[in-house]
């Protein structure tokens, strides 16, 4: 049959620093020294909570956690680029989005010990709190965005998830919505290879996820997630495109889950240990650092520096959560129904009974 070309598209691709720490200076976005290192403050920060977060668990004070480890700079760079006044929903490994956005600490060690209490994000913030379901942040956030552009209210929305939500209807429903209206929201696919044990073979056909925007009328960007310039400079760029009413962008950021999907889970019953040791090699904090020590921003004693005030800060925040008065128990009755019903009024008194002969 013969056809003729309707159109064409591209799907660009961004790395700005490479394995090496060599930097494209042509691409570099405009960052002071501060900002460069504040950058890799918050990757340490970040990594050194997350391996406190599974030693905690493995001790059973903690429980199950999705660790971000690997998954540094893609949180990092989209996470600074936001204003305080821009909203921020993440899926459930956003840990490290969190604390660049400022909920404490506290919070987010409270949230995976179980307790709801961590995920009554204060007022002032403008984050949402943890999605489990997978995908079901993404409508949420469109809505957010699409309500934000009526009042006229200069926010705009970003909203995180992985690979495996890109296969979600909520992912296409939520991405049509936002094409169709101009939504100012910025799509982040942390693209780590893996949705629990389903490569990213097995998720989809496609050689990007990034193209699934094209059919939807906007931009996809793929960058390289590992890459805390690139990030960031993607994200800034969709931020101000929302801003300015030109509608959504999808960024994928390629990206490697290091850890097991949570702490229920051992990836290495599906994983092979050859690919977890090439993805060790692209590691986004040494990446970083080896940049910094070329250009005089790193050397061992900041290291050691950071790195004992990443401690202490974890320390004090484990400290602090383990000090709380742990919840009412009575909550779990309480809110459920306006009045009881018998059989769980029953089941109240004689928890109640238990615990007081304890
Ligand atoms: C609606 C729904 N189905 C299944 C699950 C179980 N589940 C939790 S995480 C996950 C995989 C998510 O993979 P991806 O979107 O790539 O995110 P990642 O865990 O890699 O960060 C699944 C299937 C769930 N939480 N919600
Ligand atoms: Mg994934």
């Amino acid at each position: 049959m013969p056809r003729s070309v309707k159109k064409t598209f591209q799907v660009h691709w961004l790395q700005i620093l490479d394995e090496e720490g060599n930097c494209d200076e042509t691409l570099l976005p405009p960052l002071t020294d501060d900002e460069v290192r504040k950058f890799y403050e918050w990757m340490v920060l970040i990594r050194v909570f997350d391996q406190k977060a599974l030693i905690l668990q493995r001790e059973g004070r903690l429980g199950t956690y999705a660790p971000v480890w690997g998954q540094e700079a893609a949180q990092v760079g989209s996470a600074s680029a936001l204003k305080p006044s821009d909203w921020m929903f993440p899926a459930f490994r956003e840990a490290g989005a969190y604390l660049v956005r400022g909920l404490p600490m506290t919070m987010v060690f409270q949230y995976w010990t179980g307790d709801e209490r961590g995920g009554q994000i204060p007022m002032d913030q403008h984050n949402f709190t943890v999605g489990i379901p997978v995908g079901t942040q993404i409508p949420h956030a469109v809505g957010a965005a699409w309500a934000a552009k009526l009042k006229k209210d200069p926010a705009v929305v970003l909203v995180y998830f992985g690979d495996g939500a890109t296969s979600k209807g909520d992912f296409h429903e939520g991405l049509n919505i936002a094409g169709v209206f101009k939504v100012p929201v910025v799509f982040i696919c942390q693209n780590n290879q893996w949705a629990i044990s389903v490569p990213l073979k097995q998720q989809t056909a496609a050689e990007t996820l990034a193209q699934k925007a094209i059919a939807y009328g906007f931009e996809g960007i793929q960058v390289d997630g590992n890459d805390v310039f690139s990030v960031y400079k993607a994200t800034r760029e969709a931020l101000d495109h929302a801003r300015s009413g030109g509608g959504p962008t999808l960024i994928e950021c390629l990206t490697y889950r290091m850890g097991d999907h949570t702490t229920a889970d051992d990836a290495a019953r599906y994983r092979n240990p050859e690919e977890v040791a090439e993805w060790k090699k692209k590691d986004p904090i040494e990446r970083l650092k080896k940049y910094m020590a070329k250009t005089n921003l790193w050397d061992e004693s900041y290291s050691q520096q950071i790195l004992s005030r990443a401690q202490e800060q974890v320390e004090a925040a484990v400290k602090e959560m383990e000090a709380m008065a742990p919840p009412d128990p009575r909550d779990i009755f309480r809110y459920t129904y306006s009045e009881l019903t018998p059989d769980l009024k029953e089941q109240m008194e004689n928890f109640l009974k238990e615990r007081d002969e304890k």
